[in-house]
């Protein structure tokens, strides 16, 4: 980090580091800015939501969520949730319509333990940290919600990657996103979450090959950020639900946000690819992130006028 002030996308920010940014822009920003501590991880780290408002005092706006960071590795995610961040609160002028009658609640890392882990010990980790046995770690939170849960694409060895857990929400990330997405029935709008890599804008459902009655509502919120991505940089994001273009995979945030929580519009957008594929060179960063925001914007604004 540098600068005087905020975060210049030039590093992979430490966990500390930052809800460290989230609290400054609380203190510069505080008509605008809330945040607050939504629980704690496993090992303890306090897993904080910035809410971002036009500050007009109206508590009760229609809501846009936003998490990363639930795969440990998947870096870019949570520099990718910064930068939303940062363009809502410290550049609003430009972005004051994306707050007129929305709130945004974000929360750019849903496993500070298994990122920290990526950052201390092995770079390649995903899972949560909580021990499962003596020798194994960690459940794959995106296989970890209570929406035909371990039905399919997960795995049930506690060693794999993407275990599924003991059971349904064993783990306290996970319950703390359900939480927040539970708060949010009614008033949430668009629930977003953010992967890597591979260039993906993907819904429901994670569980099945059937596409939901409403799936032409997320195709084309969809398409809307593949295609503003694509008109700015070129790059090609492919779209559709997670198991036609992906694979199957069920227990998934955005499957359960959707179906249980009732956002009627639920999104996973996987980020570029960087050098090996999770770990993008710094310079890598800004572009990607860039690039990102111009789709978020573009979905947001899709669901905004809808
Ligand atoms: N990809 C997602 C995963 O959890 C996904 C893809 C999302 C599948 C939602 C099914 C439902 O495997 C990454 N990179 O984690
Ligand atoms: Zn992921």
């Amino acid at each position: 980090r540098d600068q005087s002030r905020g975060v210049s996308f030039t590093a992979f920010l430490r966990h500390a580091e930052i809800n460290a940014y989230l609290d400054e822009l609380a203190r510069t920003y505080p008509s605008r800015v809330t945040v607050q501590v939504a629980g704690k991880s496993y090992e303890g780290r306090d897993l904080k939501t910035i809410t971002i408002t036009n500050g007009d005092g109206n508590a009760n706006k229609n809501v846009i969520f936003l998490d990363a960071g639930i795969h440990a590795r998947e870096w870019i995610a949570p520099a990718g949730a910064l930068y939303v961040i940062q363009q809502l609160v410290e550049n609003f002028v430009s972005n004051a319509a994306l707050l007129k009658n929305y709130d945004w609640v974000i929360l750019p890392v849903v496993n500070p333990d298994g990122y920290e882990y990526t950052h201390t010990n092995t770079r390649m980790w995903r899972k949560t940290r909580k021990p499962v046995t003596s020798s194994c770690y960690g459940t794959d939170g995106n296989r970890n919600f209570d929406y035909h849960w371990g039905e399919v694409g997960a795995s049930t060895l506690s060693c794999a990657d993407t275990y599924r857990g003991q059971s349904a929400f064993s783990e306290p990330e996970t319950q703390i996103v359900r939480d927040l997405l539970l708060s949010l029935t009614g008033r949430g709008k668009f629930y977003l979450t953010l992967h890597s890599y591979g260039n993906y804008l993907l819904y429901p459902w994670g569980w099945t090959s059937e596409l939901p009655s409403s799936w032409t509502d997320l195709d084309e919120v969809a398409k809307a950020g593949a295609a503003a991505i694509k008109s700015a940089t070129g790059t090609a994001y492919t779209v559709g639900s997670s198991t036609n273009v992906l694979y199957a995979a069920a227990g998934g945030s955005d499957d359960y946000a959707f179906a249980v929580a009732k956002f009627p519009i639920s999104i996973t957008m996987e980020l570029p690819a960087g050098g090996s594929g999770f770990d993008p060179t710094t310079a890598q960063i800004k572009p990607f992130v860039e690039e990102t925001w111009l789709g978020i914007k573009a979905m947001a604004e899709k669901v905004i006028q809808k």
